[in-house]
């Protein structure tokens, strides 16, 4: 069986979910981030990037980054239709994947991860203040550019969509507010519904 490596609440429940949508059976294994298991030796040899998600597939083989590993979902449940068979709405579908984890996450990770980037607390501090504007700004883009129709690439679910429900379930603790964005507010009202939403949500992976 495939195994996810996830903590609650982040990146990894994108996975979880595109999971459960492809049908395909998975084992959750928790990265307990409190301990700071994600960077102790044990996981650094999974994953020495050190983060979450990490799929294991059942040959053995490790593969890390959200966005590959939601296209490997896609590709191992085709029946699920998870990526658009119309180029241009695959490439929109890609883009927001891509603005997502290139520029929205790297936003959000500024509040809790300055260390990343800065060693002077007061740097680390003003990251973390410019985060509700920064975030605002990403879901004003989202909302002006993401939407083809109720889902990110047209009327039926993609891959995009769990990635971006995701980053949008951060919003509040990011000092943004969802409903000021109408169609971001409405989608994530929408992805709710969902049965993927409800199973992830009851195996306490969604945080
Ligand atoms: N580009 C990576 C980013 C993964 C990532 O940053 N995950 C966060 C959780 S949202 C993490 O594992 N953080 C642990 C840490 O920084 O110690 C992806 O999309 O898979």
């Amino acid at each position: 069986m495939l195994k996810l490596y996830y903590a609650p609440g982040t990146i990894a429940v994108a996975v979880a979910l595109a999971l459960e949508e492809a049908g395909l059976a998975y084992e959750p294994i928790k990265v307990d981030f409190a301990s700071g298991a994600q960077s102790k030796p044990d996981y650094l040899a999974l994953n020495p990037k050190g983060r979450v998600p990490v799929l294991v597939t059942e040959a053995g083989t490790v593969l890390t980054e959200t966005g590959a590993l939601l296209d490997y979902i896609a590709a191992r449940a085709p029946e699920a239709g998870l990526v658009p068979s119309d180029p241009e709405r695959a490439a929109h579908m890609r883009s927001v994947m891509y603005y997502l984890a290139s520029t929205m996450h790297v936003a959000h990770a500024h509040k809790m991860r300055g260390h990343r980037w800065a060693d002077q607390q007061s740097s680390q501090e003003d990251m973390k203040a410019k985060v509700p504007q920064t975030m605002a700004e990403c879901a004003a883009y989202i909302e002006a550019n993401g939407f083809l129709g109720d889902y990110v690439a047209g009327e039926a679910l993609s891959l995009a969509d769990p990635y971006l429900f995701v980053v949008s379930t951060w919003l509040p603790g990011d000092g943004v507010t969802r409903a000021d964005f109408p169609r971001l507010d409405a989608f994530a009202e929408r992805m709710e519904k969902r049965d993927s939403v409800k199973a992830v949500r009851a195996k306490g992976i969604l945080a």
